[in-house]
């Protein structure tokens, strides 16, 4: 397995977060890399991979050229505006108001947002554009050879909207990954995402596509992040009709109510006949996370991997949530191991 690496990850670099009423420390921070990659080394036999600069095409293959420049130019607008905090919205053009044409910063953050949980500093779009080019780097890869490859970046994509971001993510990294095989000859390919939240943007981007096949497995949405998507009666439009697998699961849930979940993902999957998968590699189902409720151990994270390695398709995993210090270096590692464990045989 190949692991391309986002070097420049620590670019974006939040220093807090609103948590129950106060500024907490960034829960998804620079500080995660480093133990998932240093985990990853000790599980696995893996070379370290410096992405290519693919540039801004595979990019904007997903992502609106307003949005775009939005993201690029959203921290000087705001230091011009006299800020020096990290930038984040407080109103939003939400049901009701007219619209209009506003141009101060403060109202193009809230036109770019849908949450209030992600600072935008310095480093962030330089970030995210290695970011995209790491797993750009990845999917080249296995498009190409047939080998698994690991994207490892911060910050996170799945919650990424081609003109939207929030929940941590600016552009989408699984989109982008899954639309450049494509690109480059793929006819099917199939995202699953095994984040513990539902992966809106990946939904609604693909949403009246039939050639990308969407999945989340989520914790429900009534009680959970985002919230507003991710429920069962969402199966694409057009020609993207049955093209979305929503499968939300209750608070709580353990590896008995999430594997049935993931068994009815997999029954998707085998009869849709990808010709390439993603898997948006979220860790933050496991236990000991801050932020979410669901049970799973890292035993469970190795049977993950093991299920994925058994489908036999060509697979690209890219790094999405997992908070918990303590645990997401060896959840990471896990399901890389469990994959390798049988995706030959
Ligand atoms: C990103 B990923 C409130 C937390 C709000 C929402 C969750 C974002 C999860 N302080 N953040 O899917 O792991
Ligand atoms: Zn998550």
């Amino acid at each position: 397995m190949r692991v391309f690496f986002n070097s420049r990850h620590d670019a974006h670099d939040g220093a807090g977060e609103m948590h129950h009423g106060r500024m907490v420390p960034c829960f998804e921070n620079a500080r995660r890399i480093p133990i998932i990659r240093d985990a990853v080394a000790h599980a696995i036999k893996a070379q370290l991979v410096d992405p290519t600069d693919h540039g801004m095409n595979p990019i904007r293959a997903i992502h609106d050229p307003d949005y775009i420049d939005f993201l690029e130019n959203a921290w000087d607008e705001w230091t011009k505006a006299g800020k020096s905090g990290d930038a984040f919205p407080y109103v939003w053009p939400t049901a009701g108001f007219s619209g209009g044409k506003p141009e101060h910063i403060s109202a193009r953050l809230g036109e770019y947002a849908f949450s209030s949980d992600t600072p935008i500093t310095k480093g962030t779009w330089r970030a995210a554009y290695w970011g995209a080019q790491t797993v750009i780097s990845a999917a080249e890869a296995t498009w190409g050879t047939g080998e698994a490859s690991f994207a490892l970046t911060r910050p996170p994509g799945h919650h990424a909207h081609a003109n939207r971001y929030g929940g941590y993510c600016f552009l989408n990294n699984a989109a982008i990954a899954a639309q450049h095989m494509i690109a480059k000859g793929a006819k099917k390919v199939a995202i699953l995402d095994i984040d513990y939240h539902h992966g809106n943007g990946a939904q609604d981007i693909f949403y009246e596509r039939g050639d990308v096949l969407t999945i989340s497995i989520h914790a429900d949405p009534t009680h959970q992040f985002p919230f507003f998507m991710g429920y069962a009666n969402e199966t694409g439009r057009n020609d993207g009709q049955g093209a979305n697998l929503n499968i939300p699961l209750p608070g709580g849930s353990d590896f008995a109510g999430w594997g049935a979940g993931f068994a009815k993902a997999m029954q998707k999957l085998l009869t849709w006949q990808a010709d390439a998968l993603v898997v948006a590699l979220g860790v933050d189902a496991h236990e000991a996370e801050p932020i979410c409720d669901f049970k799973l151990q890292t035993d469970d994270f190795n049977r993950i991997g093991q299920m994925i390695g058994r489908m036999g398709l060509k697979t690209i995993f890219t790094m999405e949530g997992g908070y918990a210090h303590d645990v997401i270096g060896h959840n990471v590692a896990a399901v890389l191991k469990g994959y390798l464990e049988l995706a030959k045989s």
